[in-house]
Parts: structure tokens; sequence; C-alpha cells
């Protein structure tokens, strides 16, 4: 039987979501907001209950032709001759459910992990219910929280299977699209999300689904453009930029900074040398005023406290939300075991744009963990070039967004080019503040480029550095303390001169 799982609806009649309303009801304005499928899920009624329900439900679901599917209870399902079972990794087998249910029942399996899911293939599962997403307060039994990249790698290990799929656990209006964004890889990504509380616990089930069904049909607005390589693509990038660094000044695009307190006052400083409007606003509530302006975000955990999460989680969704972009700057992310959950809880929250960071920062979020870091500092590497490339390269084709290695030479790809950027000056590593100062110039340079994330972050970062070089040639400058004017004066000069392209001043290799 051919079902459609993009707007799947699973049912809960506990009173937390179900607020004493009638399930069949809610059931029923779902389908008329878009719903696909409907599975009933009720972990504690009396079977007597469980028949009672599932049949009034199979009256509303076959009005309007939609699969209905029965959670766990083989013999609920055919008691009522639902379209089909959901089977969990603890419920009866795959083999025994088959030989009960009529020929042509949908069945699907939970599967949290690879084995679970070659297995469930290799049974002839219909379909892959996926989770756990999200940590959800739906279901906190829960074994294992995959995220967009957990998911991403079981989609990848089920390879060429013809098998449907669809993720279930905490999705809601302000994730779906990454979900289905973030999760998808190479050619295969999910057929369809799973949802219960989103739709089952909202004021209204119709227009809750309704707006599903809305944002599942669009790319999200932070897409990445899909950039065709060129020949000599450094040559040509380069040959962009100044024409972007004008763009960007024109645009004089609003940063908003969630910053550490450290550097704020030199990050405000470049911002406004650079020729962007600044405001550093760590109110998570002021994002929704914030993020009307078509600027950018920068989340720079670099002196996180107690309530820094949650302040960024709220600005993230809201330029989000807006499609304006969010760089993020896990500083310190490897150093204490509370940065590295911040570093986990943020990668599930939101998308980021440009993730920018040093080789242990950029290794923590990447997930390969073993790295101490100690304190903020970028620690000695051990990473060869070949190796800090790829590692950029894959994050940024993981994530589907763009990815800044910043050291001695800086690595930048957006999971398909890798461009390594050789310029800057020693000085720039004795003053506080100037890594943090990318992560803003970025976000300006993202928010008034958006056709081409990594030539716009390559453009900033290029603005940047020639400015740090310019400064230290100045014969005044003797060490780090007058290096800091030069640098704000050079970033200056370069936005004011007429912006001519000159063979030579960007050196950076493909
Ligand atoms: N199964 P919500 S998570 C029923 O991980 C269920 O297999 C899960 O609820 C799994 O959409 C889940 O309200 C609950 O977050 C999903
Ligand atoms: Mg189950």
């Amino acid at each position: 039987m051919s079902f459609d799982l993009s707007l799947y609806l699973v049912t809960d009649s506990t009173p937390a979501i179900l607020k004493g309303r009638d399930l069949c009801t809610v059931v029923e304005e779902a389908i008329k907001g878009g719903v696909t499928i409907v599975q009933y899920r009720d972990k504690t009624s009396d079977t007597g209950d469980l028949i009672a329900m599932a049949g009034k439900l199979h009256q509303v679901t076959k009005k309007y032709g939609v699969p209905l599917l029965i959670n766990d209870r083989v013999d609920v399902a055919l008691a009522i001759g639902a379209e089909g079972v959901h089977l969990g990794q603890d419920d009866m087998n795959f083999a025994a459910a088959k030989k009960l249910l009529p020929e042509g029942s949908i069945i699907g399996i939970s599967t949290s992990t690879v084995q679970e899911a070659q297995k469930a293939i290799s049974d002839g599962a219909d379909y892959l219910g996926i989770g756990t997403m999200f940590a959800t307060p739906t279901k906190t039994n829960t074994k294992s929280i995959l995220g967009t990249a957990g998911t991403q790698d079981l989609l990848k290990a089920i390879g060429d299977s013809s098998v449907a799929t669809v993720a279930i656990g905490g999705i809601n209006h302000s994730n779906v699209q990454r979900v289905l964004y973030q999760s998808r890889c190479d050619a295969k990504g999910l057929d369809g999300v799973a949802i219960v509380s989103a739709i089952v616990g909202a004021e209204s089930p119709k227009e809750s689904a309704a707006e599903f069904a809305r944002l599942i049909k669009d790319a999200p607005v932070f897409a990445l453009t899909p950039t065709p390589s060129r020949a000599n693509e450094i040559e040509s990038l380069t040959r962009e930029v100044p024409a972007i660094v004008r763009k960007m000044t024109e645009a004089h695009p609003l940063v908003h900074n969630m910053i550490n307190f450290v550097v704020a006052n030199f990050v405000a400083n470049v911002a406004l040398s650079i020729g962007a409007s600044p405001i550093m606003a760590p109110h998570g509530e002021e994002a929704k005023d914030l993020c009307q302006f078509d600027g950018a975000l920068l989340i720079n955990m670099g002196t996180l406290t107690s309530e820094s999460v949650s302040n960024y989680q709220k600005a993230i969704q809201a330029y989000n939300s807006r499609g304006n972009p969010v760089i993020y700057d896990p500083v310190g992310a490897a150093a204490t075991e509370i940065r590295r959950n911040a570093v986990s809880t943020l990668m599930a929250g939101g998308y980021f744009d440009l993730i920018k960071g040093n080789e242990g920062e950029i290794r923590q979020v990447w997930g390969s963990g073993a790295v101490q870091q100690r304190g903020v500092d970028s620690g000695p590497s051990t990473l060869d070039e070949q190796q800090k490339a790829k590692l950029a390269r894959d994050l940024a084709r993981r994530e589907r967004n763009v990815v800044l290695l910043t050291g001695v030479t800086d690595y930048l790809s957006d999971g398909e080019r890798v461009i390594a950027v050789d310029n800057g000056h020693p000085y720039l590593g004795q003053v506080t503040g100037t890594g943090c100062a990318i992560g803003s110039v970025s976000g300006c340079f993202l928010a008034a480029h958006r056709s081409d994330k990594l030539l716009a972050v390559l453009s900033g970062l290029l603005m940047f550095e020639i400015a740090a070089e310019n400064a230290a040639a100045r014969d005044f400058v003797r060490g780090p303390g007058s290096f800091v004017p030069a640098f704000l004066d050079e970033l200056y000069a370069i936005r004011t001169a007429a912006f001519k392209s000159q063979d030579g001043w960007i050196s950076g290799r493909a």
C-alpha cells in the first residue's frame, strides 16, 4: 500500500498534551490541516478502550483517505482493520507481525542505530521511524539523541535501500525545516517528520498541521545555494572580493553580538571601522526585534554564564526563523564540561550559517572528543594541513553550512570548496579579541552577501587579515599596543578607499 509520510501525526492521550479534548476531533482537525498519516499511540489504556478508540479514529481517517497505524498492538490493528502497525524494538518482532497482519499492511519499525535500521530493512520494513531526533518531554525513556548529524549517519548507512524514513522527537515549527535540510546527505533525505505534542498539544491542531505542511514544502530560507566549482577557483573568488567589501559597506548591516565581556569593546570598534552597525545584546528576548533588520547574529560563548545558553537559543531561533545569518564561535568548546554540554545543546538547537573556531574548538564541535583544551587558547596543533582542511570540509558538509578553522593558516569550507588563507600577521595573536572579531566581521559579510556564503566569509577574512598586514607595516607600530589603533585605521582605510583590486594584495591557496 502506498503511503505519504511527509507529515506523520502520532497521537498522545495523556492529559498534559491532550488537555481534556476529544482525540477524534484533534485528529480530524490535524488531517484537515494537512497530516498525511496517523499513528494511534496509547501506552496506558485497557485493550477494550484501545479497540474502541482505534475504531472511532479509523472512521475519521478513512473519511480522508489517510492511513491509520497502531502503535505496538498488532491485535488492536487486526481488531479494527487498521492499515498497519508501528513497532518499537521491544514490541512484537517483524516476522510475527507480518504473519498475523493481512497482506499489504504497512509495518514501520523504530530504529535508533545503524544495526537496527539494517535489520529492519532486511526484514522488509515499509518505513523506519528514526529517533530520537531531539530530547523531548513527550517520551523520556528514549535510547539515544541522534540530532541531525546522527540521523545523517543513519541515512548514509542505509544507503540505496528504498525504505522510507521519518524522524521523530522534539520536532516543532521552529526546527522542522532545519531537521529536513540538515539530515539530508548526498541524495538521501527523510521522507517526513513525526510529530506528537506540536500538533496534538497545539491550541489549534489544524493550524499547527497547516503550518507544518507549509514549512515542509519549502527549503529553509538559510539553505545554501549550491555553487558550482569553477576553474581557477581561488583567483575567480578573490577577484570578487573588492566588490563584496563595497557591497557590505554600503549595506551597513546590523551585527547583533552575544559576545564575551573581555572583547566586546574591541569587537564593536572593529565592526564600526568596517562600516557595520554593531549592537552588543546578551538578552535573548531582544532578538525578536533585532532580527527584523536583516543583519546577523554572532554567538560567542567566551564568557559563558548559567543563563547564556537559554539566551542564545532564543536568539538563534529568532534569526533562524527569519532566515538571517547566525555565526557560532564556540570559544573554549573543549575546555570544561559546561562548555562541552553547551556545544551539544547549541548544535542541536539551531542552524549556524558559519561555525568559526580554532582546531580544538572545531574538533569538539565535530565530536571527535578526547581533545582537552587548556582554557580558551588554541593549544598545540595535532592535525596536519590536510587533516585540518578535511575537518573543516567534513563539518561543513555535515552541517550544510560554512566552517572557518582559524590558525596561522585559516581553512574555509562550504563542504565542497576548501580554501586556505595565509594572510594576517603575528600581532593578531598578541591582542585579545581579534579572533572573536572575525566572527562579527563574518556576520556583517554574510548579512550583506547571501548568494555565496563561502565567498562572503572569505571577503571579510581577507579584509581583516590584509588590514592587519598593512597595520603591522606602519613605521610607528612597534608591538601589539600600537598595532591596535593602526589596525582599526587600516580597516577604515580599506572601507573608505575607492576599492580597487590589485594583483598581489590577496594571497590565498585553493
Ligand atoms: N518516539 P514530540 S520520541 C513517540 O525516539 C516518540 O522513538 C520517539 O514527541 C522515539 O513530537 C517520541 O512531542 C515522542 O517531541 C515525540
Ligand atoms: Mg513501542
